[in-house]
């Protein structure tokens, strides 16, 4: 764990977070700024700086990821959703703990 990370904060129950599923190696939330009807956060409990990293050094984190997607999906709108690793700066990443926004929960292609 990372102290200055905000999701190693959120994950050790230190900062309240609106938990949408949990396992042993993945934690997954609801977005407080949500783009969709269902925005969720699903990160490695495992600390590493972005998606990059994760599938250098835990591909088998980054594939748990996507079931994990897929799972919400599923549950939430009928198995379709966009997935998105922003990464760098530049490309709009905020939080410097690898994660994927999940959005489902409605028609995203109009
Ligand atoms: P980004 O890809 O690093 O930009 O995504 C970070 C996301 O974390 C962004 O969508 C924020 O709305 C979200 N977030 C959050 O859910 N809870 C927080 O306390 C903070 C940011 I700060």
């Amino acid at each position: 764990m990372a102290d200055d990370c905000l999701f190693c904060r959120i994950i050790a129950g230190d900062i309240p977070s609106d938990k949408v599923y949990e396992d042993e190696t993945t934690y997954a939330f609801k977005d407080i700024n949500p783009k969709a009807k269902v925005h969720v956060l699903i990160v490695p409990k495992v600390h590493c700086d972005n998606v990059a990293q994760l599938a250098k050094t835990d591909p088998s984190e980054l594939a748990h990821i996507v079931e994990v997607a897929q799972h919400i999906a599923d549950d939430k709108f009928h198995g379709s959703y966009r997935l998105i690793f922003n990464t760098g700066r530049d490309a709009g990443q905020s939080v410097f703990h690898a994660h994927a926004h999940v959005l489902t929960g409605q028609r995203l292609d109009e």
